[in-house]
């Protein structure tokens, strides 16, 4: 099979986030038919969603695998699982978050996967890394990440490592 581009968005605000986010990377390099091709920079973000909760890290990364799409959302859940994420609440704290934001141009929904990403179009812990990996990169609508995410105006978030 035809080799795809994907990019995974990691999120962590519990038990030293940077070095979560690290071993989920260690992680999804192991997955098979898969390769690293990029890491974004580490960002500390505050929390969307319930404020009682520590900042968060993200991070994306560029990956290039012949795995279909439910196999490649699949091996994120079971990195999600090994590393002992539990889901107590939408949108609280967590260990390790693995989001697939887009699947080469896929368009996709489903009752266990939409593509892209619904949060892709708006979250500044998406879009900043996503721009910092692929500058010009155009989403399946169309629409390009620079008139998304301004880099001068919606910097917001400090970065931390990378
Ligand atoms: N699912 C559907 N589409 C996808 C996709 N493209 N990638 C399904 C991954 N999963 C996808 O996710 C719920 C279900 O989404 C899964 O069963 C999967 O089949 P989940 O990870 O179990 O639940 P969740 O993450 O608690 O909920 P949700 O709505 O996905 O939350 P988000 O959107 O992941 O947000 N603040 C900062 N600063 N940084 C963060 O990373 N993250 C969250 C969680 C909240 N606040 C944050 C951050
Ligand atoms: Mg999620």
């Amino acid at each position: 099979m035809e080799k795809k581009t994907a990019y995974i968005a990691l999120g962590s605000n519990l038990a030293v986030p940077a070095l979560q986010i690290k071993t989920a990377i260690e992680h999804i390099k192991k997955i098979a038919q898969t390769i690293l091709i990029n890491t974004s920079p580490f960002y500390e973000n505050p929390p969307m969603g319930p404020q009682d909760q520590d900042d968060f890290v993200n991070a994306v990364v560029e990956i290039k695998t012949t795995l279909d799409v439910k196999s490649l959302l699949h091996a994120l859940q079971a990195i999600e699982e090994k590393m002992g994420r539990i889901r107590i609440k939408r949108w609280g704290p967590r260990i390790i978050d693995l989001d697939l934001l887009l699947y080469e141009n896929l368009v996709f929904q489903d009752f266990e996967l939409t593509l892209p990403h619904p949060g892709v179009f708006d979250r500044i812990f998406f879009l900043q890394p996503l721009h910092d990996l692929t500058p010009d990169l155009c989403l399946p609508d169309g629409r390009h990440i620079v008139n998304l995410f301004k880099p001068a105006l919606t910097a917001i978030s400090n970065k931390i490592h990378g």
